[in-house]
């Protein structure tokens, strides 16, 4: 992991340690894909690539352009972060386009494995007095015929209140809002968190001089991540969001789907709000 040491987060900073980690999962390079199927692709990319600059009289500044901007998106780390944000969703929904059960999305690159283990009735690693709204997130994890899968592991990982994730900015400790929850033996799980705040694109990458210079806006709903696993089953990486939070529906990464809308309601006798939400997993 790389050492972030400036107080400021940074897109550098975090997009240096978003590349880290990816390396770090050792299943990046071409070796994976035959030379067929890389003929196939990269010719169709490139043919749509030629065929946009025809229709749309490319000039050679703009090439320029485009050539700078590709060689700061390098500097600055952020390969996993574009890809994620504009070309993910649609490999998730090619991926897992057959799936029955519970709807998945997209990973994103902040996804740390080995998270603290936890117990079905947990609380997430926070800081004293971590802001933002008390959360309970409960839930039963089945196999989608309805059996109750009592192995079943949940990972979750999300921002802070500032919409902020611990190993990629500054000064949070190392696995803050990180955990990985054991299921009872009827297959549920309590977790208490606090909410996240909706995340911003950071404005001093390539990624936001991007969005800026196409008048876009560089922001994704509040949500949660989430890896749902058990023995014999297919694993669920998806996200959940909060009804009625600000890019629900305008989400950059286009990663909202109308199943992954929580809505939580106020906790009767105290602080938050709670939510119910049910996992089903495919049999592998
Ligand atoms: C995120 O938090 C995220 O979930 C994705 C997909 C891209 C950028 C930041
Ligand atoms: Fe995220």
């Amino acid at each position: 992991m790389t050492e972030i040491t400036t107080e400021q987060a940074t897109a550098a900073a975090s997009g240096a340690a978003a590349t880290e980690r990816f390396r770090s999962k050792q299943h990046a390079g071409t070796a994976e894909v035959g030379t067929e199927r890389v003929d196939t692709l990269v010719s169709e990319l490139l043919a749509a690539a030629h065929d946009i600059i025809r229709r749309h009289q490319v000039s050679y500044a703009e090439y320029d352009a485009l050539k700078s901007w590709l060689i700061r998106v390098g500097e600055d780390g952020e390969w996993p972060l574009f890809l994620d944000v504009w070309l993910e969703h649609v490999v998730e929904e090619v991926a897992n386009e057959r799936r029955e059960g519970s709807k998945g999305t997209i990973e994103g690159p902040y996804y740390v494995p080995g998270s603290p283990a936890l117990p079905a009735d947990a609380t997430l690693p926070m800081r004293q007095g971590e802001q933002g709204t008390p959360l309970l997130f409960q839930g039963q994890v089945t196999s989608v015929d309805g059996t109750p899968l009592t192995d079943a592991k949940v990972e979750i990982w999300h921002a802070d209140s500032d919409g902020y994730y611990s190993q990629f900015a500054p000064g949070l400790p190392e696995w803050n809002l990180r955990g990985t929850v054991t299921v009872d033996g009827t297959g549920h799980f309590r977790i208490r968190t606090i909410e996240p705040a909706p995340y911003q694109i950071p404005t001093d990458g390539a990624c936001g001089t991007l969005i800026s210079a196409a008048g876009w806006h560089a922001w994704r709903p509040a949500h949660l991540h989430l890896k749902v696993s058990a023995p014999g089953h297919q694993l669920i990486t998806t996200q959940l969001y909060f009804k009625g939070g600000r890019y629900v529906a305008d989400d950059i990464a286009s990663a909202v789907k109308p199943e992954l809308v929580l809505d939580p309601a106020p906790v009767v006798d105290g602080s938050g709000r709670e939510v119910r939400y049910d996992f089903a997993l495919d049999k592998a």
